[in-house]
């Protein structure tokens, strides 16, 4: 058994969950926070059987897109002076999985 691990954006979540059902997936969704954006997005936990995985990291793909965002970096004081940096574009993916082994699945 594999635990898939997929963060996605929250626009994207409630299509992806509704897909991964669909097609009888469980998934539990947590709220979390990009490091680099310091924005939310969602973390999906999927557990499934290993012949499961590639079906479900295309229906997570599927599903999520990716956009482009403008960033503002932090205002720096140098020599005394701010200095206002301009808006940075970054390109949020439209997901990013981890797939791991699952030692031991229970449910009582
Ligand atoms: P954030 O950390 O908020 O990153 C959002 C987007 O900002 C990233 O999109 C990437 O395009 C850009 N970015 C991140 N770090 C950067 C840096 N040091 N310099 C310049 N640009 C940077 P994605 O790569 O598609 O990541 C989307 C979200 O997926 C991330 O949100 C984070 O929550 C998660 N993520 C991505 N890679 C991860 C990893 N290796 N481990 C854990 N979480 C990851």
């Amino acid at each position: 058994m594999k635990l898939v691990i997929a963060m996605v954006q929250d626009r994207d979540a409630p299509s992806v969950v509704a897909a991964l059902l669909e097609q009888g997936f469980s998934t539990t969704k947590l709220a979390s926070t990009g490091g680099f954006l310091r924005e939310g997005n969602t973390t999906l936990l999927v557990g499934v059987q290993d012949g499961d995985v590639e079906r479900v990291l295309a229906i997570i793909r599927s599903r999520s897109r990716s956009r482009k965002q403008l960033v503002s970096p932090v205002p720096q004081v140098v020599a005394g002076e701010t200095c206002v940096p301009c808006p940075v574009e970054v390109t949020v993916g439209g997901m990013t999985a981890f797939v791991v082994d699952v030692d031991r699945f229970e449910k009582a």
